[in-house]
């Protein structure tokens, strides 16, 4: 009993169709709710006239930012120190922005009611461009913060004047803009939840789509007024959550006020188009980097300077300390001896947000520009790519490593991933065989990618989630007859937890894995804990797993020793059975001990009995998974089309507890990317009409446009941790847009192609092969 790749425990109903979503909950008298949103990006709001729509013969009841006013609850505080509004009471700030909310008792009704709503809007200047969020006589979009312009926040990292100094003496230095778009997280369940204010107890319950139910507890609470002990938060099955559904969004809140109005349950869920236009982006990040470099190729210094857009309400979901997230993990894979990065956050008439996407919060972007500029580089040394970034890896010996903006990484060994994937993928006879095309005229590009993810947060006296550290409690409990369960803070939005959380116990205890049961997403029968994302659950839930699973197995050492009267010194474990050391026929399973730990066996002083045992796990690092990529495109010369025909991926994050699920995330992953790569574009025009708005123009990928994954694995176990394994949920989504975009902007060489930003349509690659690219 140990770790490997046990097929997953859940598959058995979602395989089946037999999963409970939100949508799929129908409660007695339950209604059903629609939410009335803003044909414009900026508006003043003249008037809301709900008449019409209150006397459809359907409709329970229609709320207004002036009726959320009268409660208090018209803004809600967001992750990240603003507030953003519920429903609209002074401007609409953004397409798609919240201003009704209608009950009715179906969901046909509901949508059909929107239509009588009268709203008069006063349309205002809108501002779509970060740049000219900035510009002087901008119009100010959060005049309700009394701001007097678009400005959010500077934040800064590093240090500026050796940064300065290193430029100054460097034989290079290669300089390169660039966009990381709007992109937004896709999951195939979009947002939604049911309240239920019990009319007798005053309970109110939630089922809802959240990545985080008891940060949302406390939100509730804080909204409503509502004691926290009178609120339980449900997630039941997450279909797919990748950022999107950490935050809180307005609709959830109205259907809470909802029910308190009607005394009735209320169902909201959004469609798709309401998903990509309202909830929570990602990127939007306008990027200008510096690197400084010997001509031999020793790097000497990055400096970045990053103009953030974050749409109309800063909802960035982030530790809250973190305004740019973890970006100053900028300096990425490489032995850096100075960087620097300045990031000016700005407010634009966009939807807000400012997800951790399928990234430890902006590590995405950052890996994104140091590997974009890595190969600007090595174009501008005449260097192979593979061999610029073999100079400047990081040495295993180096670790543990503190980089230039002052983070820890844990462990590494980057040279052995690259020269895998090299390996792997026979990088040099890929080499030798562009070169050949080259010749004819056929173009084919190769792109590499380094990455180092810092993921697991995090350690409670830096990082915290609304003033609360990020430390995870985990609760087991082990039955009469020896079975377990085990109550998580986190929760699985498809990734697998109730099988591998149930492997961490059972390599512990030696319980078999099906015997024990996974509790999570219910706030009154968990532990606090801050929730899932940014591949904390592994780091830090996992260790609390091990170290709960730990305690009780000493908790068994204590009553095996009274079972087999001997002291607990005497006593050694092995495969689930404390054994008298040297004597290994006399010993007792932890079956055994379970059983008798309930019995009347007569227990020494200070033994409690049975095997429950809780923990709070506050990590004491970060944990650093890392991983080396290889991409191969062909690029269709006469109409700009990319193919990727083949992708080698080399990841690290650590021990792998269930090597299967891994490769599956990897896989998820590698698809983001070539995604974001080359299709994915939130785009407005310039009215602040959102053109994403479906996945007719929101483009995903699909299996047609993704090859055969090639991966290979290196262990190199977290030092940390207690079993040695890092986050692996989102490592190839953070290392493979890179990786994607190398190899285009190789294949596209000939041209004098040095950079070009994503989505890589083939529009743009046309574009970009005439010299005429879309200025970012
Ligand atoms: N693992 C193993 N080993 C190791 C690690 C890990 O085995 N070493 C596994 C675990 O257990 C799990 C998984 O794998 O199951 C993952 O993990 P992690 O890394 O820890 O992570 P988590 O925390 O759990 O999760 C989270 C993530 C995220 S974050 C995201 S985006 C995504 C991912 O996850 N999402 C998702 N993945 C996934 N999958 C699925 N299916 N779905 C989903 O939704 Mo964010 O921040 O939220 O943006």
């Amino acid at each position: 009993m140990t770790y490997g790749s046990l097929p997953r425990k859940e598959d058995a109903r979602f395989v089946r169709g037999a999963a409970t979503f939100v949508d799929d909950l129908v409660l007695p008298g339950m209604l059903h709710a629609a939410i009335l949103r803003s044909p414009h990006a900026h508006a003043r709001l003249v008037s809301v006239d709900t008449s019409a729509a209150q006397a459809h013969p359907k409709v329970r009841a229609v709320l207004t930012g002036a009726d959320l006013a009268e409660r208090g609850m018209a803004w809600m505080p967001t992750l990240s120190h603003d507030v953003q509004a519920v429903l609209a009471t002074d401007k609409v700030r953004f397409q798609g922005q919240e201003v009704a909310f209608v009950i009715a008792e179906n969901r046909y009704a509901a949508r059909d009611a929107l239509e009588l709503i009268d709203v008069e809007y006063e349309p205002l200047p809108v501002v779509v461009d970060a740049r000219a969020a900035l510009a002087p006589g901008a119009e100010v979009i959060r005049d309700d913060l009394g701001k007097a312009d678009n400005h959010v926040f500077d934040w800064c990292s590093g240090d500026e004047a050796a940064t300065e100094a290193a430029f100054a003496k460097a034989d290079v230095v290669a300089r390169q803009d660039m966009l990381y778009p709007r992109v937004h997280p896709a999951p195939l369940e979009t947002c939604g939840a049911v309240a239920d204010v019990d009319a007798i107890t005053g309970k109110l319950t939630v089922w809802a789509t959240a990545q985080a139910p008891h940060a949302h507890r406390i939100l509730y609470s804080r909204i409503t007024g509502l004691p926290e002990h009178r609120i339980r938060i449900i997630a039941p099955d997450i279909g797919g959550g990748f950022g999107n559904k950490v935050g809180m969004y307005p609709g959830y809140l109205c259907a809470v006020v909802g029910s308190m109005v009607t005394g009735r349950p209320v169902k909201w869920t959004e469609d798709r188009s309401e998903n990509l236009m309202s909830t929570s982006f990602a990127r939007d990040y306008h990027m200008s980097g510096e690197i400084a470099a010997t001509r031999e190729g020793k790097l000497l210094g990055l400096r970045v300077r990053v103009l953030a857009d974050h749409g109309a309400f800063n909802g960035t979901a982030q530790p809250a300390k973190f305004p740019a997230g973890f970006f100053h993990v900028f300096t990425g894979s490489y032995d850096l001896p100075a960087a620097f990065c300045a990031v000016t956050g700005v407010y634009t008439n966009k939807a807000p947000g400012g997800v951790a996407y399928a990234c430890s919060f902006r590590i995405t972007e950052a890996v994104y520009v140091v590997e974009r500029m890595m190969d600007v580089l090595a174009r501008e040394l005449g260097l192979d790519p593979a061999q610029l970034r073999m100079r400047n890896l990081l040495r295993p010996e180096q670790f543990p490593y503190t980089c230039a903006t002052g983070w820890q990484y844990d462990s590494g060994d980057y040279p052995r991933a690259l020269t895998l994937l090299k390996e792997l993928a026979g990088y040099d006879e890929l080499r030798r065989e562009q070169a050949e095309k080259r010749a004819r005229g056929e173009l084919m590009g190769l792109g590499l990618s380094f990455f180092t993810e810092a993921v697991g947060a995090g350690p409670r006296e830096h990082m915290d989630i609304l003033g609360f550290g990020m430390a995870d409690g985990a609760e087991l409990r082990v039955h009469p007859t020896g079975s377990a369960v085990l109550r998580l803070s986190c929760m699985s939005q498809g990734q697998g937890h109730e099988t591998t959380f149930a492997q961490l116990v059972s390599a512990e205890l030696g319980i078999p894995p099906d015997e024990v049961e996974v509790v999570q997403g219910d706030t009154d029968h968990t532990p606090f804990g801050l929730g899932t994302y940014g591949s904390r659950s592994t780091p830090v839930s996992g260790a609390a797993a091990v170290t709960v699973a730990r305690k009780v197995r000493e908790r068994a050492r204590q009553v095996a020793s009274a079972m087999l009267e001997v002291s607990p010194d005497d006593l050694e474990w092995e495969r689930g059975r404390w054994f008298v050391r040297g004597v290994p026929g006399r010993g007792h399973t932890i079956r055994e001990i379970a059983l008798a730990a309930h019995s009347d066996l007569a227990l020494p002083d200070g033994v409690e009995g049975r095997l429950d045992a809780s923990t709070v796990y506050s990590p004491p690092n970060l944990t650093y998974p890392f991983g080396a990529y290889l991409c191969v495109v062909d690029v269709d010369a006469d109409t700009g089309q990319v193919r990727v025909r083949r992708f080698v991926a080399v990841d690290d994050c650590g021990v792998r507890i269930n090597p299967m699920i891994v490769a599956g995330q990897v896989h998820r992953g590698l698809a983001d990317g070539i995604g974001m790569a080359l299709m994915e574009l939130m785009a407005f025009d310039t009215d602040g009409n959102h053109l994403g708005g479906s996945f007719m123009d929101y483009l995903l990928p699909t299996a047609l446009e993704c090859p055969s994954w090639e991966l290979g694995e290196t262990v190199t176990p977290s030092p940390h941790h207690p079993i040695g394994a890092k986050g692996i949920g989102e490592s190839a989504t953070v290392g493979s847009p890179a990786a994607v975009v190398n190899a285009v902007v190789d294949a596209l060489a000939p041209f004098g192609v040095v950079h070009a930003d994503m989505p890589l349509t083939p529009a743009a690659v046309w574009r970009a092969m005439r010299g005429t690219p879309l200025r970012a």
